[in-house]
């Protein structure tokens, strides 16, 4: 078993130390660029959390990042049917703010406080930040089209996706939810606007409320 020891150094890279771990010129280990005292003070998790968080995610990813393809990868096992590549782009976007195309453990552990500990503010606002696929601060017409077209695919058999009755239901649902979320009739969503109209929609809190209670540790 593999136990992570925290040595309080000047080099903060010691504060991840995972024994056992191999690492080669050809295999490095690529380590948190932040030290533990830090993400605490970030993330509101205690030592012993993150302890136990960076734990799991050297057992899944023993380079100590995941690129892009292995996220896919991941996704698709627990959508076998569908077709994940676009949601789960998306997805990998939205937790590698920094835009590296790799998601280190700051990312996934930054990302995973704000579901459970931010405000309901912040989730609301970090699932905008995910339907604004170019992160301009605004969503399109077109963005908001993209990114419910790839939620279908990860439900539809593979291929399914082109058909005229699935495609006039997408661009029918974009319509509902642009009509519903412009609350200023700007032509796109802002930030704003989309959480006013959220925190109003008590459909939308209960779920807010039980995707945060499922996620937690
Ligand atoms: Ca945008």
């Amino acid at each position: 078993m593999n136990i992570v020891r925290s040595t309080g150094g000047r080099n903060n890279s010691d504060n991840y130390k995972v024994e056992n771990e191999t690492a080669s010129p050809s295999h490095p280990i690529s380590r948190p660029t932040c030290s533990i005292t830090e993400l605490m003070k970030k993330t509101n998790f205690s030592k012993e959390e993150i302890r136990h968080l960076y734990r799991t995610f050297k057992q899944d990813s023993p380079s100590g990042q995941v690129s892009k393809e292995r996220f896919v990868s991941i996704f698709t096992t627990l959508f076998p049917t569908g077709e994940c590549y676009r949601y789960s782009v998306f997805l990998f976007k939205n937790i590698d703010r920094s835009n590296t195309n790799i998601i280190r453990f700051e990312d996934l552990i930054t990302t995973y406080s704000l579901l459970i500990h931010g405000s309901i503010e912040d989730r609301l606002g970090w699932i905008f930040d995910l339907y604004d696929i170019n992160k301009d601060g605004i969503i399109t017409r077109m963005e908001l089209f993209q990114l419910i077209a790839s939620i279908f695919q990860l439900i539809l058999p593979v291929g399914k996706l082109n058909y005229t009755p699935i495609i006039n239901t997408i661009e029918q649902r974009t319509d509902e939810l642009i009509h519903a979320w412009d609350i200023h009739e700007n032509g796109f969503i802002c930030k704003e606007d989309f959480i006013q109209y959220c925190l109003q929609n008590e459909t939308i809190m209960r779920s807010m409320n039980k995707l945060k209670s499922g996620i937690c540790l």
